[in-house]
């Protein structure tokens, strides 16, 4: 991290990712592998994360423009005009314009972590919406982010669609919230408020066939991690030997993606061995699906009252409006 809390890419003299290696290494040392589902996000992961929204088996990219479609008059009433919209993750092309439209802001103030997409979509806004000041922030929104004075005078309203809230267990998922809560100034006496896309449970089948298209793009995206490792960390896995798993955790509400290991298998990553048996896993992703009660719970737990929920027609996929 820079003295200014921008997020930089630590790499060692070869060029590879540190962090990435930690994890990847970390995690295949397990008894049950597992690797964080951040590093699925390579430029061709992202692209197939894109493709993968568009398939029909994959609803909640869907439902959740509908609801930003259709209830927009109704959020604006509730969150008034003026407000700086202060988006978690750089911005979707089609959400982020139908909220802009819809609550009339003052400011539109994108985080991320990659300055690269981050330059991209407020660039693709400010020509949206030329009358808007935006204020790109390159940094790490897992902590608390210090915002541009210019909108310090501003109301809050933060925006953090698409349900990746559920890509993290519910302590990271707290952590989270929290800092948002602080970013938002609610320690400052600031009464931020916050509008959360969170998936909603449903039948098993629907569940596991979002996560398991016909097409087999989530295949893709989930095997294209093992190619990645396999590029950056001189990795030798057998690509060919593993397959896509999405399983519904009913326990913990969750969709779990795993890398299946269709024989025994022995490898190297980073001049590191190691072997799967036929049958063995390693843990991708989890997806959290929520219920209106365990939705209101996890912002409770982390400081924000919900004030009023949407859902689009089927019922599949929640918006939810919380003041801190
Ligand atoms: C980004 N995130 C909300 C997606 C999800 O549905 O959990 C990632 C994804 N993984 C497989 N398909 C989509």
């Amino acid at each position: 991290k820079a003295d200014n809390g921008i997020a930089i890419v630590d790499r060692d003299e070869t060029g590879v990712d540190k962090a990435f290696r930690a994890d990847v290494l970390k995690g295949l040392a397990q008894r049950q592998k597992a690797i964080p589902a951040r590093w699925f996000y390579d430029e061709r992961g992202s692209q197939l994360f894109e493709d993968i929204t568009k398939q029909p088996e994959y609803y909640p990219t869907r439902a959740e423009t509908e609801i930003l479609r259709d209830r927009g008059s109704e959020f604006a009433e509730l969150v008034g005009p003026d407000r700086a919209v202060v988006e978690f993750g750089s911005g979707s092309s089609v959400k982020t314009p139908l909220l802009l439209e819809a609550v009339a802001p003052g400011a539109y103030v994108p985080l991320d972590i990659s300055g690269e997409f981050l330059r991209q979509s407020a660039a693709a806004l400010s020509e949206k919406f030329p009358g808007l000041p935006v204020h790109p922030v390159e940094a790490d929104f897992m902590r608390k982010v210090e915002l541009p004075d210019e909108v310090e005078q501003l109301r809050k309203l933060g925006f953090f669609p698409g349900s990746t809230i559920g890509n993290m267990v519910p302590r990271t998922a707290v952590d989270l919230l929290r800092s948002m809560r602080a970013t938002m100034g609610a320690d400052e006496g600031q009464l931020p408020m916050l509008l959360i896309g969170m998936d909603l449970v449903k039948d098993r089948e629907v569940l596991e066939a979002a996560y398991a298209d016909e097409q087999d793009v989530t295949a893709e995206f989930n095997c294209n991690l093992l190619h990645r490792i396999n590029r950056e960390l001189d990795g030798t896995i057998p690509t060919e030997k593993f397959e896509h798993r999405a399983i519904w955790n009913d326990d913990f509400a969750r969709i779990e993606m795993h890398l299946l290991a269709t024989e025994a298998v022995d490898f190297e990553v980073s001049g590191k061995r190691f072997s799967m048996a036929k049958g063995d896993t390693i843990h991708t992703e989890n997806s959290h699906k929520f219920t209106r009660r365990s939705a209101n719970t996890l912002l409770l737990a982390g400081g924000w009252t919900p004030l009023k929920r949407w859902t689009d027609a089927e019922k599949r996929f929640s918006l939810i409006l919380a003041q801190a």
